[in-house]
């Protein structure tokens, strides 16, 4: 008989993922959704043979040390994996797989989506029509501003901040971009992209920022209080790739005094609590970490756990492996 792995899931996945998981594997689901103690998260590592988490579980080293000899392999559900401690999972011998490529399109989506509601004042107005306040039409009624012929600098030029800059383009703005590594001459062709290797340079001349690098000890804070001070006052900071980029406090400090123009902002330092000072501020755009929240992304990535997980079981590279490198 074949070998059913012991999958815990921490979250609750798409249907479709789960019934399909259920039978693959002797998997232990989680229907109530309820986000699991670290005392339940170690109790899963030292029980699975493949623990299934999401960006809202911390799998750090204490939790890592609590797996049991059976557990091989940690297959996340998403594509960034900063709340895996990789490297107490290397030393452990523990294999780490992802979710990238299928969530591409849809969370540059929403990082087009901020990039015109912020300018154009979306939400703002959103709030006075539904609060009953409008009262009319006039002619300088939430003027905002336009994007077409402005520079966006995009922090990241991975797949997600290439799909950024190919929709950039079609809204006719000039796309800049920051990357450990300039992308070969033909990609950056394609997308009309200058690069720029010092990111303060970068900053000091862009009138928009976005932001689709992953977190890791290098960007941790890689927008901190004086590279955010770099920027002209009009520009505006987008960030669909994860709140700890960013210096929430001083971002937020300089959007009250108008230092910056405004944020739109789909990630946070510490999810789901947002800093009071944004949450009264009407010239950012808010969103509860919805980047790749689309029936299609979210099935997309269930399915690449499915593959990883099945692929490693079968004694085959699973295809997204984060780990071993
Ligand atoms: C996911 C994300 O919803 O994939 C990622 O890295 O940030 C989101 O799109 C989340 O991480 C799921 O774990």
């Amino acid at each position: 008989m074949r070998h059913r792995p012991k999958v815990i899931v921490t979250r609750k996945l798409p249907d479709l993922i789960e019934t399909r998981m259920a039978e693959l594997f002797d998997v232990r689901l989680n229907l109530p959704d309820a986000p699991m103690s670290k005392s339940e998260l170690k109790a899963a590592m030292a029980d699975a043979d493949v623990l299934v988490p999401t960006v809202t579980d911390d799998i750090d080293a204490d939790v890592i040390a609590a797996a049991g000899t059976k557990l091989k392999l940690i297959a996340n559900f998403g594509a960034g994996v900063n709340h895996i401690d990789l490297k107490a999972a290397r030393e452990a011998g523990i294999a780490v797989t992802n979710t990238p490529g299928v969530l591409t399109e849809d969370t540059a989506d929403l990082t087009m989506a901020l990039l015109l509601s912020v300018p154009r004042r979306l939400f703002e107005g959103e709030k006075i029509l539904r609060s009953g306040d409008w009262t009319g039409w006039t002619p300088t009624f939430l003027m905002g501003h336009r994007i077409q012929g402005k520079r966006l600098g995009i922090i990241g030029m991975g797949r997600i901040g290439r799909a950024v800059a190919r929709r950039a383009r079609a809204f006719n703005m000039a796309v800049h971009y920051h990357n450990r590594t300039q992308l070969p001459a033909e990609v950056e062709g394609e997308l009309e992209a200058t690069y720029w290797a010092d990111l303060d340079e970068m900053l000091s001349r862009m009138d928009f920022v976005s932001v689709n690098c992953p977190l890791t000890a290098e960007t941790h804070r890689l927008l901190d209080r004086d590279r955010l001070k770099k920027l002209q006052p009009h520009a505006v900071i987008i960030n669909t790739a994860r709140g700890e980029i960013i210096d929430e406090e001083a971002l937020a400090s300089l959007l009250e005094v108008g230092r910056i123009a405004g944020a739109g902002l789909d990630v946070f330092e510490a999810e789901p609590e947002i800093n009071p000072k944004l949450l009264e501020l009407d010239n950012v755009v808010l969103l509860p970490h919805m980047g790749s929240a689309t029936i299609e992304a979210r099935t997309g990535m269930g399915e690449k756990v499915l593959i990883n997980i099945q692929a490693f079981t079968d004694g085959h590279r699973p295809p997204d492996r984060v780990l071993p490198v």
